[in-house]
């Protein structure tokens, strides 16, 4: 049943319009599902329940030695207050440690928390960063035993930054409402900038000398904290930001979802194109299209009619495909290595309302669905999900990536079971460590 259901549910909601073909003589219907679907067989390998300690916000990482895999749940209250962390091995489901009292009623988490997973002391196992009532705590992964803390004011999110003024060692990014500060790898204070809100920052080595830029809001600054350029006129505020060198000319472009209508700068901070979003909120860019070597733009619009509208765009800013209805709160993610033996990347639209998560090809077309019955519900006979997140990387080393899905219930994690072709994409391995998954935020672009 479950499968016919969700195609026809899919028909009936998604509307997708190729725009290339506006002007061209109908055509036959084209199908719904992807060629490249005979490569993807979604195969469910572990079910965990979550008991009391479940959330919206999970981070992963190795924890424990020996590159064992850890699920990291956290809780807060209505204050935002951390109430509750939880390691839990992963497929196993046993919990390594947990600091907090769990409580079912502190689940619900509705913007990004500060809490990030990564081997901040360089032991060999991954720990846990987070700020909590006015301390900067990094927990020792493998026990949950406090490592270092210091009094520092409240971020938004927290940032591990690749800059390499340390010697190795990464900096940290406390990025607030209303400022950034990068802490050194002892966590004293190097630089404190003032800037406007937004949500999460991204790095991006824009002059290619081997030192990250760091783009926290709408300025680019220099790794000592400089400025290099502002563009607080792209909008309300950034919601996501994605780069890549789209045309192919050793340049890097960022791509930035302004809670308006999407961007597209140079480097040096020249706008290109605007997109036509009413609300962009999530971005990506990656190559999806097989027939060009240039890169695209996705981004997922909280339109004016509510309904979640997924667009395409060339790297010139012409729309290539836009699909209405995939739900008012979803998201999307790149998939560099679900199918690794394509050179193309997916895209992953996720906590949507009226469908489970979906991997689409660079045409919109369906390439797999990740049913998640913890979510779901039948109201008046349709399917509807309640939120659910998902996160993917490779988390067994053999070049393919999994695909996590979770609520404050359950965790189910999916891999590819199609057979390879044994080629390689080019595409960069997904293991970790993975600074995908070690700056981890709801709001997904470069993410
Ligand atoms: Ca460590
Ligand atoms: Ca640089
Ligand atoms: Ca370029
Ligand atoms: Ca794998």
């Amino acid at each position: 049943m479950w499968p016919w259901r969700l195609i026809l549910t899919a028909c009936f909601f998604i509307t997708l319009t190729p725009l290339y073909s506006s002007h061209a003589k109908p055509k036959a219907k084209k199908p719904t599902t992807s060629i490249l679907s005979s490569h993807s067989s979604a195969q469910n390998i572990a079910r965990i329940n979550l008991s009391d300690f479940g959330s919206h916000v999970a981070r992963f990482g190795n924890l424990a030695w020996g590159n064992s895999l850890f699920a990291i749940f956290t809780q807060i209250n209505k204050e935002r207050a951390i109430t509750c962390v939880t390691a839990l091995s992963v497929p196993e489901g046993k919990v390594l440690w947990q600091r907090g009292t769990p409580s079912r009623l502190n689940f619900a988490v509705s913007s990004d928390i500060p809490l990030q997973v990564y081997d901040w002391n360089q032991d060999g196992s991954d720990d846990v960063i987070y700020h909590d009532s006015g301390r900067l705590v990094i927990l020792n992964g493998v026990d949950g035993s406090e490592q270092a803390a210091i009094e520092a004011e409240q971020p938004y999110s927290l940032y591990i930054y690749g800059t390499n003024q340390f010697g190795g060692a990464p900096g940290l990014i406390l990025h607030g409402r209303e400022f950034n500060s990068l802490l050194a790898p002892d966590l004293s204070l190097v630089w404190r900038i003032s800037n406007g809100f937004s949500h999460f920052p991204m790095s991006v080595d824009v002059d290619r000398d081997g030192e990250p830029e760091l783009l926290a809001g709408y300025l680019l600054l220099r790794s000592d904290g400089s400025l290099i350029w502002d563009r607080s006129s792209l909008g309300i505020h950034n919601d996501a930001a994605a780069y890549g060198d789209t045309d192919n000319d050793s340049s890097l472009e960022i791509a930035i979802a302004t809670s308006g209508k999407a961007a597209l700068l140079t480097s040096s901070g020249e706008i290109l194109w605007r997109g036509e979003e009413f609300h962009a909120q999530h971005i990506a860019v990656g190559a999806f299209q097989s027939k060009t070597s240039n890169l695209q733009v996705v981004t997922m619009d909280r339109d004016r009619a509510q309904s979640g509208i997924l667009r395409m765009y060339s790297n010139k800013g012409q729309l290539i495909w836009k699909m209405t209805n995939q739900g008012n709160r979803s998201m999307l993610s790149r998939v560099d290595n679900w199918i690794t033996d394509s050179p193309t990347s997916l895209l992953l639209v996720s906590r949507s309302f009226k469908s489970p998560p979906t991997l689409y090809d660079g045409s919109g077309r369906i390439v797999e669905k990740f049913p998640f019955p913890p979510a779901s519900r039948i109201t008046n006979g349709q399917e509807r999900f309640s939120l659910h997140f998902a996160q993917h990387f490779d988390m067994d080393n053999d070049g393919r990536e999994e695909i996590f899905i979770y609520n404050e219930k359950a965790l189910w994690i999916y891999r590819n079971k199609a057979k390879t072709l044994e080629m390689q994409g080019g595409k960069a391995a997904q293991s970790l460590p993975n600074p995908r998954i070690f700056n981890s935020t709801f709001y997904t672009g470069v993410q």
